[in-house]
């Protein structure tokens, strides 16, 4: 059965196009840097907000007009697929992102849930086969039903510890036979509510354990995935450990599992953080730890996770910028864990929340490419630290000097600042955007 009868497949147009239903930005084939957009930007769709989804908040009733949620139960999760894969092929998109809950009913019984499971795995597997899409990762929800309200991996009860550790386990076994590109933790209750009841210390080395045991337990079965911490600092937890790249990082690194993780990052989790998008694409960059990001944005008047479609173009202009010095996200893509707002209620919504979100980066693409050709930022950085480059500068890059020298070396210096012209820059970030300088923004 098709839902989306009246939409059709939606292509590139270029910018100048009024029509509705196409790409002004996103051109999938344009090379880009000896890449195409498709492969820089690895697009996916989030079957949860997608498909699942239906517009409830904590003061209203649900508002989305989905013509699958005729059906109920198993009916509606075969629905679900008909209606994922025919939005798949006309978005154009070439990976989407599941947690188990989304694409089949929680039965009474972890059996039955698993049985509810392979069903559905089996006709998700024969379109993958059919059409070439691919996922770019799978979990496992933790965090909705009433049994996991202290924790899954971090619970005070070794009962809910080990049904998280078979959710996790029949999750694993799902991205082997679907090939995800990676699979994510998410830790929605992996923190506490307060302190006072809390032995942080405990939960933190079980929530270790379990992700040992996870990464054993993949190895065992050949899942050869990239594994994922997305960071969040609260919500719906009030203090969640994965509380950003920074802290997520210690964590990994205290219990011997840095070489083994990546991290999701998503824009809004980072600004709830205190951070922007581009801090957080910065740190893991750094270090060495970017895995894959959840394209969004939050809005700051309000102070949750909204998960807006990304349209806000500066911010893509720097998380693209990250991206490309990263030489891409490898295994990871661009996962829309975004939601159409309440009020954008019908099914063609779910076409124009993407269509932005995917011109929003295409274009951030476009232009931060420019900037980096023309080394906008590079050779201003350059200058800032070149005193590292020589003198007392380069001994203490290399690590050859000691405090005896320092105190010498400042006895004897004249301080000489230089001013960081960081007005000067934003302007030139202007011109970028605007086009003015480098290639025009619009590709045609
Ligand atoms: C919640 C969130 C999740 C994860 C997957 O804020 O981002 O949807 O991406 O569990
Ligand atoms: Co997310």
């Amino acid at each position: 059965m098709a839902y989306f009868s009246d939409i059709p497949e939606i292509r590139y147009e270029g910018g100048a196009s009024d029509n509705e239903f196409a790409f002004k930005y996103y051109n999938p084939d344009q090379t880009i840097g000896g890449k195409t957009m498709r492969e820089w930007l690895r697009f996916s769709v989030a079957y949860w907000h997608t498909f699942t989804m239906d517009g409830s908040d904590p003061f209203g009733a649900p508002t989305m007009q989905r013509p699958w949620d005729q059906y109920s139960g198993m009916d509606l999760a075969r629905a679900r697929v008909d209606a994922a894969f025919e939005f798949f092929q006309k978005i154009g998109s070439d990976y989407y992102c599941f947690h188990d809950v989304d694409i089949a009913p929680e039965g009474n019984t972890l059996k039955e849930s698993n049985k509810n499971l392979d069903e559905i795995v089996g006709l998700l597997k024969n379109r993958m086969d059919d059409t070439g899409m691919k996922v770019l990762w799978n979990t496992a929800n933790m965090f909705i039903h009433p049994r996991f309200m202290h924790g899954a991996a971090t619970s005070n009860n070794p009962d809910v510890y080990a049904y998280a550790a078979a959710k996790v386990k029949k999750q694993l076994e799902i991205a082997k036979e679907l090939g995800s590109e990676n699979y994510v933790f998410w830790g929605g209750r992996e923190g506490y509510e307060s302190l006072l009841i809390t032995d942080m210390g405990r939960e933190l080395d079980n929530l270790a354990s379990f992700y040992h045991m996870a990464l054993d337990y993949a190895k065992e079965i050949g899942f050869d995935g990239q594994f994922l911490i997305e960071p969040k600092p609260k919500e719906p937890t009030k203090h969640q450990y994965d509380y950003d790249t920074a802290s997520a990082y210690a964590f990994l690194q205290k219990y011997g599992l840095a070489d083994d993780f990546k991290i999701n990052i998503e824009a809004n989790h980072a600004t709830l953080a205190g951070h922007s998008f581009e801090h957080e694409l910065h740190y893991a960059r750094v270090n060495g730890i970017l895995g894959s990001v959840d394209a969004n944005q939050g809005d700051l008047l309000l102070g949750w996770d909204t998960d807006e479609f990304p349209t806000d173009l500066y911010s893509a202009v720097l998380a693209m910028y990250e991206i490309l010095k990263n030489d891409g996200l490898g295994r990871g893509g661009l996962n829309f864990d975004a939601k159409v707002r309440r009020t954008s209620f019908e099914p063609s919504d779910l076409f124009h929340g993407h269509i932005v979100g995917m011109d929003t980066f295409a274009l951030g693409l476009t232009i931060a490419h420019q900037m980096l050709e023309d080394r906008a930022l590079e050779d201003i950085i350059e200058k800032r630290y070149a005193g590292f480059e020589e003198g007392i500068g380069q001994k203490i890059a290399s690590k050859q000097t000691s405090f005896h020298e320092l105190e010498k070396h400042a006895m004897e210096a004249t301080i000489n600042l230089s001013s960081g012209r960081n007005e000067k820059i934003r302007g030139r970030i202007n011109q970028y955007i605007r086009g003015s300088v480098g290639v025009p923004t619009t590709a045609e």
